[in-house]
């Protein structure tokens, strides 16, 4: 629930008018280097970008889902390269911690996170295990006071720039499935961590991600989260339910942006003497995304206030993200659909969002993988 509404808006103003005066403008930059500057992300420390979601009592804002959500609904309106910078630290990096991790290891690494001085990394997804999360190889094997770590993580957001990694790993590798994965809390400077290089995308330039290999890197039993073996894939899913409500609304934000674009140009773009927005056919297509768009934002908003109620939110998080991600796919198509051949033209800018967009519906489970998180969750209440 809004805690207080005042000190919510403003910081939803402050970060609307960041979006609108330093990200929005400095867009193309990002996109034609892949960097974002470090006076940006200097500036996103200080509006405290890094840990909205991190309590008060380690230097956070504490922001309820709902109120994250809202921050997102503002932050989401600008490239996703943002967002994606900030996005692990607020979210899957740091939550392992927050919700199984003991007093010691919050108060270690929470302050430090909640500053954005150190960028968390969930390393889950490995080369041969991505929707199949629970099949995953790396292990992590107990030897004294510590645990050797080998295997392979792929894909890994922010990996380039973190300083610690919420990994998911096999400490018993006899048994095959979830119940052998414990989390743990790694730091980047490990002995025995490689990166490989940065992976070269479809779209989002400026956010990072790329292999990282443990090769008999030995991390202090100390930072297996929680103290207890076993737990690591629930605390992965349960990390998920909320990453996958946070993308949502960055699916709304950015399918906001998009119609924004898209509308402004059927008022200007003239064709057989007038407006093109006055055609029925470029209507529909405008109407459809207002209407679209609105059900994803109600949706999001309702799975974060279920959250804050304590309730139980697999299916609605998967709801949200299964059906807002789809939603801006389909905007983003409509947008370069009625930008026309200017849609195709990078200057118009159009077509990077559609390439941005396209990430939504694959990260953090697959349009497939939450439908099938839905009907399974549907099955077991009937039974
Ligand atoms: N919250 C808490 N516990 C959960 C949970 C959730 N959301 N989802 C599953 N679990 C628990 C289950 O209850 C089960 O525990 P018990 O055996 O004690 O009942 C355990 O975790 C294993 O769950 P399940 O049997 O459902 O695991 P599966 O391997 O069959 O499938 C899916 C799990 C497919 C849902 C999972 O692997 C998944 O989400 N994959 C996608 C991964 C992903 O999103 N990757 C993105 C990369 S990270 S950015």
């Amino acid at each position: 629930m809004i805690r207080e509404q005042e000190t919510l808006n403003i910081l939803l103003s402050n970060i609307a008018r960041f979006v609108r005066e330093r990200l929005i403008p400095n867009e193309d930059l990002i996109a034609r280097t892949d960097e974002i500057p470090a006076d940006i992300v200097a500036e996103m420390q200080d509006i405290g970008l890094f840990g909205l979601t991190i309590p008060e009592a380690y230097g956070g804002l504490e922001l309820t889902m709902e109120e994250e959500v809202r921050a997102m609904l503002e932050l989401g309106r600008a490239s996703p390269a943002f967002r994606s910078l900030i996005g692990t630290t607020v979210g899957i990096g740091s939550q392992g911690i927050l919700l199984d991790g003991t007093e010691e290891q919050k108060q270690r690494y929470l302050p430090r996170m909640a500053t954005g001085r150190l960028i968390a990394s969930f390393a889950l997804t490995e080369p041969e295990a991505g929707s199949d999360a629970a099949s995953l190889k790396t292990t992590a094997i107990r030897d004294g006071g510590a645990y050797v770590v080998n295997g392979t993580k792929r894909f890994i957001t922010n990996a380039p720039h973190a300083g610690v990694f919420t990994l998911m790993a096999r400490t018993d590798p006899s048994r095959a499935g979830a119940d052998g994965i414990s989390a743990f809390i790694v730091d980047a400077d490990s002995p025995g961590i490689s990166l490989g290089k940065r992976d070269r995308k479809m779209g989002q330039q400026g956010a990072h991600t790329c292999d990282v290999i443990f090769e008999n890197c030995r991390v202090p039993a100390a930072n297996l989260i929680g103290g207890v073996e076993g737990r690591g894939f629930k605390t992965a899913m349960k990390v998920l339910d909320k990453g996958r409500i946070h993308i949502a609304a960055i699916c709304v934000a950015v399918a906001e942006r998009m119609l924004d674009e898209a509308l402004r140009y059927a008022a200007q773009r003239r064709q057989f003497g007038r407006a093109i927005g006055e055609f029925q056919l470029i209507q529909a297509m405008l109407a459809d995304s207002k209407a679209e768009i609105y059900a994803a934002r109600s949706m999001v908003i309702d799975a974060a206030c279920r959250r804050d109620d304590g309730l139980p939110v697999t299916t609605e998080a998967s709801c949200a993200k299964l059906f807002a991600s789809e939603m801006c796919g389909r905007v983003a198509d409509r947008a370069v659909q009625i930008f026309g051949g200017a849609g195709y033209m990078s200057e118009y800018g159009i077509e990077r969002f559609y390439r941005d967009a396209r990430l939504f519906r694959i990260y953090e489970g697959t349009t497939q993988i939450q439908q099938l998180v839905i009907a399974r969750q549907m099955l077991r209440e009937l039974a």
